[in-house]
């Protein structure tokens, strides 16, 4: 597979046939899948926020698709997820529909957190995705927490936690390591390593570059992963998991990745040249998976058209829903945001006079 020549991101060995192969064929159709499906429904999205029709912060996580994809094939259901702001990918691998994803990003009442969250807090945590959490590392200590959970009930459950490598030099994501690896916790802790926290290079700002070895300083297992390579992402992370599940030990990932567009929708990315992102444009996970497919005669070329299309009218049908649905009620505002809103019944919320 491609690399960009002598690229400081790109040193490790890259995915080898070994990883596909341990993959396998199912795994690997569905994974193109999944990431089109997530890539179609960004490209839509993005057209959606130039149009209008979607408002606020809208973080993309187009680039990055093989890292949620190859990470959460090595989970099974009643596994926990949790993830940052830049969380539509994780999301629609993991309980949400492209329906309630979209309609959530334009804030309408039939979104997955019923328009009260928007981009940055996609849930569907009957299946065990917990969001979606804007602020940069807050979400860390609540996958430790969940892990100590997981672990109090005698459940075999891991939990996944993903972040950018903005997050690493939160205190939350020190304190959280460590307890984790004190108490033997079930957490595999993933760095979304792009490259760039907004406008900042990682080398700007962080005086260890090389992410997983910070692992060492918590006597935890680290792992550097090709993030670009679907195969190889699930192949580490299933170690990671069995780990954690057998063994009640947790596990710190860097997954090196990239993102192509802008760090959200407003940012226009001018502290990146074009070439370097046309570099990685050569190692784009889907087209990797794709050429995959191919070399070993996992799929043809008309599946592959097929299944792109399909994720693109699903994108299409997303959209037509969530412009049709309605928007969350004036009167329900503290409706599915406080668990007893704001001390009055939902009746009464119009009324707070009365509350006495
Ligand atoms: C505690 C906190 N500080 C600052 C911000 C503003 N902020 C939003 S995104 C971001 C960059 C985070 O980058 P990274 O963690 O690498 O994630 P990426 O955007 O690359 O996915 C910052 C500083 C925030 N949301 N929370």
């Amino acid at each position: 597979m491609g690399v960009p020549s002598g690229h400081k991101l790109h040193e490790q060995d890259r995915c080898d046939d070994a990883a596909a192969t341990a993959f396998g064929r199912e795994r690997m159709r569905e994974a193109f899948q999944q990431m089109s499906k997530i890539r179609r429904f960004e490209e839509r999205a993005a057209r959606e926020y130039a149009s209008g029709h979607i408002s606020g912060f809208c973080h993309l996580y187009i680039g990055q698709e093989a890292v949620a994809v190859g990470a959460l094939a090595a989970t099974k259901a009643g596994d926990h997820v949790i993830t940052a702001y830049r969380d539509h990918g994780h999301a629609l691998i993991r309980g949400c529909t492209p329906r309630n994803t979209m309609a959530e990003l334009m804030g309408k009442v039939t979104g997955n957190a019923r328009g009260r969250g928007g981009s940055m807090h996609m849930f569907a945590a009957e299946q065990g995705f917990h969001g979606g959490h804007g602020i940069v590392g807050a979400h860390i200590p609540l996958a430790t927490g969940m892990g100590f959970a997981s672990k109090y009930q005698g459940k075999d459950d891991v939990t996944l936690c993903f972040f950018g490598e903005g997050a690493l030099n939160q205190g939350a994501f020190y304190e959280s390591l460590n307890l984790a690896s004190l108490w033997k916790l079930p957490v595999i802790y993933v760095v979304e390593n792009n490259n760039y926290a907004m406008g900042t290079a990682l080398e700007r700002a962080s005086a260890v570059t090389d992410l997983y070895k910070k692992a060492e300083g918590f006597a935890m297992e680290g792992v550097l992963l090709d993030g670009m390579d679907v195969a190889k992402t699930w192949q580490v992370v299933d170690q990671a998991v069995a780990r954690a599940r057998t063994e009640s030990r947790p596990t710190f990932i860097e997954a090196r990745c990239y993102r192509f567009r802008g760090h959200s929708m407003s940012d226009p990315a001018k502290y990146r040249t074009n070439q370097e992102v046309e570099a990685f444009k050569q190692v784009d996970p889907i087209a990797l998976c794709r050429q995959s497919l191919i070399t070993a005669g996992w799929a043809t070329e008309d599946e592959l058209e097929r299944w792109d299309e399909e994720a693109s009218e699903a994108a299409t049908d997303a959209s037509t829903f969530a412009r049709e649905s309605p928007a969350p009620r004036l009167e329900d505002v503290g409706l599915y945001v406080y668990k007893d809103p704001m001390g009055w019944t939902p009746d009464e919320a119009t009324f707070p006079h009365r509350r006495d």
